[in-house]
C-alpha cells in the first residue's frame, strides 16, 4: 500500500465529509433493523418511520430556512423546487428533480436519482412492502405542515423494489392562511 501523503484541507474535508455521510446512512440502516425487530408489521415500520420524518421536519425547517436564506415562495410550484434543489442538497447532499405537475398544480413528483439512505442496502424478500425510505416522505410533511401547507406524501418508484428511481409524490390537501398574530387597532 502507497504510503498516505500530505492532503489538501479540502481533500481531507471532503473525506471527513464522506465518512459522515456514510455514517448516516448506516445508522439510519440500524434504525430501520431494530424496529423491524421491533415491530411484528412491516406495516407498521412504515408508520414509525413515517412518524420520525415527521417529527425530524417540524424541527428541520427553522434550520433550513435560517441555513439557506430562500425568501417565502409565492406557491407551491416553487416550494417544490425550493425542497429538491436546495432542501435535498442541504440535508442529504443530493439534488431531486421535481416532474409531473397536475393541471392544478397541487400535485407532483420529486425524483430522485440518486439515494444515500439506499447506499449498502439489499433488502430482504422479508422486507416486501418496506417503504424503507420512509422518513423522508416524514420529513417533508413535517416541514411543509410548519409553512402551512399540509401534505400527502407518497412513494409512486422505490428502487429497493426493482424500480428506476425513486419517487415521491406530493400532494398539497390544504394552505392553511397564516395569521397575523396581533391585532391590528
Ligand atoms: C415557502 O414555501 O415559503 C418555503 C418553504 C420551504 C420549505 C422547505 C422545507 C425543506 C425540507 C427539506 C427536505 C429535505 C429532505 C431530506
Amino acid at each position: 500500500m502507497a504510503p498516505a501523503g500530505p492532503r489538501s484541507g479540502d481533500a481531507i474535508f471532503a473525506s471527513v465529509e464522506r465518512v459522515n455521510a456514510e455514517l448516516f446512512t448506516l445508522t439510519y440502516g440500524a434504525i430501520v433493523r431494530q424496529l423491524l425487530t421491533d415491530l411484528e408489521e412491516v406495516e407498521e415500520v412504515n408508520k414509525q418511520l413515517d412518524q420520525m420524518g415527521y417529527n425530524i421536519g417540524v424541527r428541520l425547517v427553522d434550520e433550513f430556512l435560517a441555513k439557506s436564506n430562500v425568501s417565502r415562495c409565492v406557491d407551491f410550484k416553487e416550494t417544490a423546487e425550493v425542497i429538491a434543489k436546495v432542501g435535498f442538497k442541504m440535508f442529504l447532499g443530493v439534488t431531486a428533480s421535481v416532474t409531473n405537475w397536475d393541471a392544478e398544480g397541487t400535485c407532483c413528483s420529486i425524483v430522485l436519482e440518486d439515494n444515500p439512505l439506499v447506499d449498502f442496502v439489499e433488502l430482504p424478500d422479508t422486507c416486501q412492502g418496506l417503504y424503507y425510505c420512509n422518513v423522508l416522505s416524514g420529513v417533508i410533511r413535517g416541514a411543509l405542515e410548519m409553512v402551512s401547507m399540509k401534505t400527502e406524501v407518497t412513494w409512486a418508484r422505490d428502487m429497493l423494489r426493482g424500480d428506476d428511481a425513486f419517487e415521491l409524490q406530493v400532494k398539497l390537501l390544504k394552505q392553511v392562511p397564516e395569521e397575523y398574530p396581533y391585532k391590528d387597532d
